[in-house]
């Protein structure tokens, strides 16, 4: 309000208006309280005012951007913190390495699933990532491939079919298929295996059951494929035309007798086991428990019965863990037992099973050095499984006895021993061939399964080793290749047998078991040699027996072959020490050997109608000369071998673990490495 007194004394003075304030006001908090105060007061007069429909769709509008606003937030909140984190991260990195930027981790897509019906065959599945080959050694890496929409297997019967169709057809390619093994990896010995005390105990259980669970399954390869298709095509042999006999004569569709045991189904359990044919196995197994019968009058050899026999059914105990096979073990191996009772406890030759009688041959009174001194594995390992020792006490005497015997020559054997007198005869000869080529393998081979304390085995195998070098090492010409020679009363001969292909293996096992490395050395020319008894001849199969060339002659080759030798009995030596040299070396080379026998075999040995031959002429490729028998251990070991080979998982029959007995058996090792 404006007074005209105070116009009259000072400057104009401004009119004010008048305005009654309530206390709320009056208590004057600053203008901004006081007006935001007001506004909410007047807001609520509009809304107030506001029809009931308009103040409706207000409120459904706010509550729809309430909602909107919700979800934004959170996915942004997510966006915002992966965003906060990666560069915390990379923060970190470049703290902890200043200046480096790492890659980003790679992103693994998510799995897919494998287009088999796992329904129908839950033991194969495809595609499993391969277990690093070879970690020891560090060769190449299997490539494992995506299974081709051609193969798509729904069973594991199509499976190996699918694959018997196109190796057959010739049309195997590079590339590497993985298929898993119905086994797995049923092959860890126990861990607890012991000695066996000198007094009768508990029996041991096998060494593989409860590892069977454990272990991821195997996947295997295309060659390996190949070995399990000519291991299907030699058992249809056998199935269709020599079932539960002996041996399979593929030509003319019959069989023979050798022991009346089915030798080769016994000897082929294991190889059916570790190659994953299960039907074939359990088809076998049923034999095995209705028709084998033991209690027969009937001669068999002791060393051949042992180690195709007491051996296979041993090592199938251990890899199935199916007492079937120990009881049946324990048969055969009782009914073997007359065979020590002689006069020196030097082992006949020949039991009769079911009368429990035994006798030398009928010529001579005298046994061979190799057949005693090589079913040792077997019956110790049968000891600590029965916990009855008097099998492991007979075979240990017979070693004992020829650690003393006089008649070697720094460490090499004769090749006979005298039942009653147990000394050596037909003294003078050496060789590392037949009849005395296992005895140095068993030297070795027992040493390792009893968990390498037994020093005097060990020191017969290192003094016979230095032997082979001083008395049976040549050169041949024109490639010089390494031989182990014979030696006749002072007289070396370059005959070398393909028995002898053992010895590059088993050298090799010995250098990995901390042997002198020059064994190496030597297990690697060895090899190289028994490679070129197959490469040199026309088949591109290696004979019985070669004879080398000691003196450089024009248009000749190292190995030359006499007709009383060309023939080839689908041996497995030289495919068991390529193996050995592949385990221990890595080297693909073993592997590439293998397969060039195996194509060999396929082309030249193989029948039509199921089954593989012998043959008479390994040089002549346009007729072999088929002999119609399929010796067991085509199945029982060479298969085997050449599976193994062509495996890049050492622990498929890991050999700290397990140590094969002189017929591709695998036996565990009493203290593991
Ligand atoms: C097999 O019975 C065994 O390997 C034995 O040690 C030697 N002979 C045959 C194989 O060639």
């Amino acid at each position: 309000m404006y007074s005209g007194a105070a116009a009259a004394a000072g400057p104009p003075r401004r009119d004010f208006i008048s305005v009654t304030l309530g206390p709320e006001e009056a208590v004057g908090v600053g203008g901004y309280n006081n007006s935001k105060a007001w506004r909410r007061r007047s807001c609520w007069r509009k809304w107030k005012q506001l029809s009931r429909l308009q103040r409706s769709v207000i409120l459904f509008l706010f509550a729809f951007l309430a909602v909107c606003g919700v979800i934004s937030y959170t996915s942004m909140g997510e966006a915002w913190k992966s965003i906060t984190n990666k560069s915390l991260d990379e923060q970190r990195t470049e703290q902890e390495i200043p200046g480096l930027k790492l890659a980003k981790p790679a992103v693994l897509p998510a799995p897919q699933k494998a287009d088999v019906n796992h329904g129908d065959y839950p033991e194969l599945s495809l595609q499993k990532p391969p277990k690093p080959p070879h970690v020891h050694r560090g060769p190449s890496n299997l490539q494992i491939k995506a299974p081709r929409r051609d193969m798509r297997l729904k069973t594991r019967h199509d499976t190996v079919r699918a694959v018997e169709e196109l190796v057959e057809a010739d049309k195997v390619e590079k590339t590497e298929k993985s298929i898993i093994s119905w086994r797995g990896a049923v092959i860890e010995p126990d861990q607890s295996t012991e000695p066996p005390s000198s007094k009768i105990k508990e029996p041991e259980k096998p060494s593989s059951v409860e590892a069977e669970d454990q272990k991821e399954p195997v996947p295997i390869n295309e060659r390996q494929l190949a070995v399990i298709e000519a291991f299907r095509h030699a058992w249809k042999g056998y199935k269709d035309f020599a079932w539960g006999h002996d041996e399979l004569k593929p030509l003319s569709k019959s069989y023979s007798e050798w022991f009346g045991l089915g030798l080769t189904l016994i000897d082929a359990l294991d190889t059916m086991w570790i190659l994953g044919l299960k039907e074939e196995f359990e088809e076998a197994r049923k034999w095995v428990a209705n028709d084998l019968v033991f209690d027969k009058n009937v001669d068999v050899n002791l060393f051949e019965s042992t180690i195709r026999i007491l051996g296979g059914l041993l090592s199938t105990y251990h890899l199935s863990g199916d007492s079937l096979f120990l009881e049946k073990a324990k048969d055969i191996g009782n009914r073997l037992m007359p065979a020590f009772k002689t006069p020196s406890k030097i082992p006949y030759s020949d039991v009769n099973i079911g009368r429990g009688t035994a006798h030398p041959p009928r010529w001579t009174s005298d046994s061979t050095v190799a057949e005693v001194t090589s079913i040792q594995l077997e019956f110790r390992e049968l000891s600590r499984l029965t916990g009855d020792e008097k099998f492991q006490k007979a075979v240990d005497e017979v070693m004992k006895h020829v650690h003393t015997l006089s008649g070697k020559n720094d460490g090499l054997v004769p090749m006979f021993i005298n039942t009653n007198s147990g000394q050596f005869t037909h003294l003078g000869v050496y060789t590392l061939g037949a009849r005395a080529d296992s005895y140095y393998e068993y030297l070795l081979k027992q040493w390792i399964q009893g968990g390498k304390k037994e020093n005097e085995l060990l020191e017969d195998y290192m003094r016979a080793i230095e032997g082979v070098k001083k008395h049976l090492l040549q050169r041949s010409e024109p490639k010089k290749l390494t031989f182990v020679g014979e030696v006749a009363h002072g007289h070396f001969s370059a005959k070398m047998d393909h028995l002898v292909c053992f010895l590059p293996g088993t050298l090799a096992l010995g250098a990995h078991n901390g042997l002198a490395a020059d064994h190496m050395k030597l297990a690697e020319a060895l090899i190289e040699t028994c490679y070129q008894m197959y490469a040199q001849v026309e088949t591109g199969l290696s004979p019985e027996i070669v004879h080398f060339n000691l003196h450089a002659q024009k248009g000749h080759k190292d190995v030359e072959i006499k007709p009383a030798d060309r023939h080839n009995l689908l041996r497995p030596e030289t495919v068991e020490s390529l193996f050995y040299m592949y385990r221990f070396t890595g080297d693909k080379k073993y592997q590439d050997w293998g397969w060039e026998i195996l194509q060999n075999f396929n082309r030249y040995t193989r029948v039509p109608t199921g089954g593989y031959t012998s043959i008479n002429n390994v040089q002549n490729p346009s007729n072999p000369e088929p002999r119609d028998k399929m010796e067991s251990f085509f199945l029982g070991e060479t298969l085997k071998y050449m599976f193994l080979l062509f495996s890049d998982d050492i622990d498929l029959i890991n050999l700290d673990k397990y140590v094969f007995n002189t017929e591709a058996h695998p036996l565990p090792i009493w203290v593991p490495a």
